[in-house]
Order: structure tokens, then C-alpha cells, then sequence
């Protein structure tokens, strides 16, 4: 039984030196989002498009864990299944400090994925258009996240989390992109409380029983502990 559902974001990894998407000087200020974000723009240009992800899983492999996600890890032992740790991230930062268990409803920058039959193995380093599929042979090699108009993963899981949930947790995430900034909504709506960790005030704020502000590295500790 879930008692309490973690939703993160960016903010999450930024202390650990992964850019975020909509703040100041954030990734999408530097790449358009039509391009590098979106079905149409891998169908458009895939060069540009893999350059995009093998840069981000470099910084991925180069960065480490903060205390944010060391506290969460420490949380998942202590709670096991009654916490469900979802992330829309798509690093594995939580994965190497420890977490047994991410909810990756974006994806991950570490794995491909086929976009004709669906098999999805371990990221290469480097992606490039026309690598082959080693299940089927297409060259439909893309990287296995979740780019706008397509449909976030495990979604009937966090759904069955979210109804069940006593306590419903947002950290680091500006509640813009949808479904993920509804889930509050929805936690809220079966009776969770709800409560977000952000270094600012995400759109949603007002709307969350609570909100702590500061850096992540310091309040999800403080939070946990
Ligand atoms: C710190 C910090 C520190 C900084 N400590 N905090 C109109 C209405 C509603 C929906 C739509 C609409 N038009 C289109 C849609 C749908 C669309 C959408 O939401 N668009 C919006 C732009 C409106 N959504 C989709 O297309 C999704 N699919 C979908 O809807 O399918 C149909 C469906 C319908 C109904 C139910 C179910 C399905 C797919 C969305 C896919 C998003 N993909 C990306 C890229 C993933 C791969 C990659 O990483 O490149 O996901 S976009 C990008 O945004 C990424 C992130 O996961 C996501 C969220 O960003 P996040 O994490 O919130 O980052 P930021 O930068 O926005 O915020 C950072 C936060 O951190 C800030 O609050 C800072 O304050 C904070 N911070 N430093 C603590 N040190």
C-alpha cells in the first residue's frame, strides 16, 4: 500500500550540475523545444537531435548524486513499497544513490529505445541517425524518453499510487508540463495532503497545503530527516 508518492523534477539534479529546463539560461532557452523535444523534430533532424541526448547523458555519467537524492534513497529503505518514487528525470541519479525503485515517467537519457518495435536496451555512449535496432534490424534508433505529444510511461501505476496515497510530495518541478503538474490535483482530489519542496514557488503553489522553499540539497534532507 503507497502512502506517500514523491513526484521530482529538474530542480531535483540541479545541485548536482544538470541544467533545468525553464529557468533562466535553462535548456530550453539554449534549444528550441520544437526541435529537440518533439516527435516531428527527431523526424526532422535526428543528428541534431542525438547530438541533444549525448551530450545530456555525458553530463548524466559525469554527474553525481546529491544529498537530495541520498535522502530520498534513504527514504525508499526505510519505507519500502510504501513510498513510490516517481521522477520525471531522466538521469539515474537516484538509481546511484541508492534508490531500489524510480518511476521514470519520462524515460531515461541511459536507455534507447526502437521506434518500430519497441525493444529497448542499454544507451550507447553516443547515438547516431540510422544505428540499428539490434532486435530488429530498423534504423529507428532514438533515445527511450518522452518528448511533448507522446504518452508518459506507468502512468496506471502512479494512478493507482495517487488514489491511495496519504501524503503527495512535489520537488524541484515547475508543474508546467501535463499530466505530472495534474497529480497533485489528483492526490489532493482522494484525499492526500500535499506538499511542495521547491527552490521557487512552482505554478501550483498556492493550491499545495504546503510549500517549503530552498535548495533542494538542503530541504529534502531536512524533510526526510
Ligand atoms: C530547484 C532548484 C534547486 C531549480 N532545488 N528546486 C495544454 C494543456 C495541458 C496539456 C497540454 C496542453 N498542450 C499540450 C499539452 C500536453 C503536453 C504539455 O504538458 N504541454 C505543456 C507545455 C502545456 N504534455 C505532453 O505532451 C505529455 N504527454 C501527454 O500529455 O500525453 C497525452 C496524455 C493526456 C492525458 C493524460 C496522459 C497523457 C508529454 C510530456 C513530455 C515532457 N518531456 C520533457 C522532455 C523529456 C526528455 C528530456 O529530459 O529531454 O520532460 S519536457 C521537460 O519538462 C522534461 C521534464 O521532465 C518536464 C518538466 O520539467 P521540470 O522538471 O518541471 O523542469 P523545469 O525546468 O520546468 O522546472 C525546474 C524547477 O526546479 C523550477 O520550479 C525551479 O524553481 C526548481 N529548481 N533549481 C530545488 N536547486
Amino acid at each position: 500500500m503507497t502512502r506517500i508518492v514523491v513526484l521530482s523534477g529538474a530542480g531535483l539534479s540541479a545541485e548536482s550540475g544538470l541544467g533545468t529546463f525553464r529557468d533562466a539560461g535553462g535548456l530550453w532557452a539554449r534549444y528550441p523545444l520544437e526541435d529537440v523535444a518533439t516527435p516531428q523534430g527527431f523526424a526532422r533532424d535526428p543528428a541534431l537531435v542525438h547530438d541533444f541526448y549525448n551530450a545530456r547523458r555525458e553530463n548524466c555519467i559525469a554527474a553525481a548524486p546529491n544529498a537530495a537524492h541520498a535522502a530520498l534513497a534513504r527514504l525508499a529503505h526505510v519505507l519500502g513499497p510504501e513510498l513510490l518514487l516517481v521522477t520525471q528525470n531522466i538521469d539515474d541519479l537516484l538509481e546511484r544513490a541508492g534508490a531500489p525503485e524510480v518511476v521514470h515517467m519520462h524515460g531515461e537519457v541511459m536507455r534507447a529505445l526502437c521506434g518500430a518495435c519497441e525493444h529497448r536496451w542499454d544507451a550507447p555512449r553516443a547515438m547516431h541517425p540510422g544505428d540499428p535496432c539490434p532486435a530488429c534490424g530498423a534504423a529507428a534508433t532514438r533515445p527511450d524518453v518522452v518528448w511533448f505529444g507522446e504518452y508518459p510511461y506507468h502512468l496506471d501505476r502512479i494512478a493507482a499510487a495517487l488514489a491511495e496515497c496519504a501524503l503527495f510530495v512535489s520537488i524541484g518541478t515547475s508543474g508546467s508540463v501535463y499530466p505530472a503538474a495534474g497529480f497533485f490535483a489528483e492526490a489532493a482530489g482522494h484525499g492526500a495532503r500535499t506538499l511542495e519542496l521547491n527552490l521557487d514557488p512552482s505554478e501550483n503553489s498556492g493550491r499545495f497545503d504546503e510549500a517549503r522553499l530552498g535548495p533542494a540539497a538542503r530541504i529534502v534532507p531536512d524533510w526526510v530527516d
